[in-house]
């Protein structure tokens, strides 16, 4: 795709927005206010994840998400800014989130957009100071634009996505986003309350040598999966796992790679969510030229029937993920 105004390192997002409306004629400037704010959130976000210690707002909230999973306090006050923002923003009618066991319908009737998101991923290691994020899809709502999104509007398969992104609260905040037309990621500056262009239209290396998945897990791994390792290990690739999917993604996309998330005796399915962690994320590594699949098909084409369905992963440098594929076809004839 041609980026017909490519705009310079340091462009301010505001700015980065109203340009790239700009190129689209028809454009209503709903999806702008809605990014704009995505990206009010994050600056609120970003300041109670690194005062976190200080405010006491470290550890568990003391209550399960409809995962099961214990959720943190920050899981429980990102969950809130980003749905606060989004509902005051109007453009959003319906969202989905990881910490809500049912669609928030946010009273905009006449609001054209549904966002799914995982408000806090990796919140397990908010407390040992490594890197946590947000992931966001953005899909234009198929029912009449009135009144609350309807459950289909909510279902829709990851290649429908109008937009979709995630921000990454490691040595530096950064968003990282794309609307279909290349991904450009923005560091924030939080003496001036900016995020500016820093990794202009991002694309992700057709090859690597970084491997991320729990090797933990191993035993239980498809036999495919275990030889894909194997391979990897007789290559001398080296093994990456930080345990917060925004961050193994975000360096694997930048340097080149391959994250895996297999089925495993305890997640059967896979443990990643479809509808707000790997749509997003596949969409993303697609414009920067990679692949993602559940490890044999496209994760874009998977048609979501429940909200929090889970899915295996499979996402990296394109040359990777056939590589697992092709291990994984070899096994299922070898059965
Ligand atoms: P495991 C965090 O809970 C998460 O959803 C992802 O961020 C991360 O990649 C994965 O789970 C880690 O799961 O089973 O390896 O601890």
């Amino acid at each position: 795709m041609d980026d017909k105004l490519a705009l310079p390192v340091g462009t301010t997002l505001d700015r980065f927005i109203m340009r790239k409306q700009e190129e689209f004629p028809f454009a209503t400037g709903e999806l702008s206010q809605l990014l704009r704010d995505i990206a009010l959130a994050t600056k609120i976000v970003n300041r109670e994840i690194n005062r976190a210690g200080l405010i006491g707002v470290t550890g568990n909230y003391g209550q399960q998400n409809v995962q099961g999973e214990e959720q943190q306090k920050l899981d429980v006050i990102a969950n809130i800014r980003f749905i606060r923002a989004l509902r005051n923003g109007g453009e959003v009618c319906t969202i989905i989130s990881e910490e809500e066991d049912e669609v928030i319908q946010t009273g905009n009737a006449k609001g054209k957009y549904i966002v799914a998101m995982d408000p806090l991923d990796g919140s397990s290691n908010i407390d040992v100071n490594v890197a946590i994020g947000t992931i966001f899809s953005i899909y234009r709502r198929m029912s009449e634009v009135e009144g609350d999104g309807t459950l289909e509007d909510c279902l829709q398969s990851g290649a429908k996505q109008v937009a979709a992104g995630y921000i990454i609260y490691g040595s530096s905040t950064m968003l990282v986003y794309t609307t279909g037309c290349g991904v450009n990621g923005f560091t924030y500056e939080p003496s001036l309350g900016e995020f500016f262009l820093s990794h202009p239209m991002i694309r992700t290396p057709k090859e690597g040598n970084l491997y991320s998945c729990n090797e933990g897990n191993i035993n239980s791994f498809p036999d495919g999966i275990k030889a894909y390792i194997h391979y990897c290990q007789e290559k001398n690739y080296s093994g990456r796992y930080i345990g917060s999917l925004v961050a193994d993604f975000h360096r694997n996309l930048l340097k080149g790679g391959v994250y895996l998330y297999p089925p495993t005796a305890k997640s059967p399915d896979g443990k990643l969510r479809l509808v707000y962690e790997c749509n997003a994320l596949a969409m993303i590594i697609e414009q920067a030229g990679g692949k993602a699949t559940d490890g044999s098909e496209r994760i874009l084409d998977k048609t979501p029937t429940s909200l929090h369905q889970r899915c295996p992963l499979v996402i990296g440098s394109p040359d990777m993920v056939d590589k697992v594929e092709e291990f994984l076809a070899k096994e299922a004839v070898a059965v």
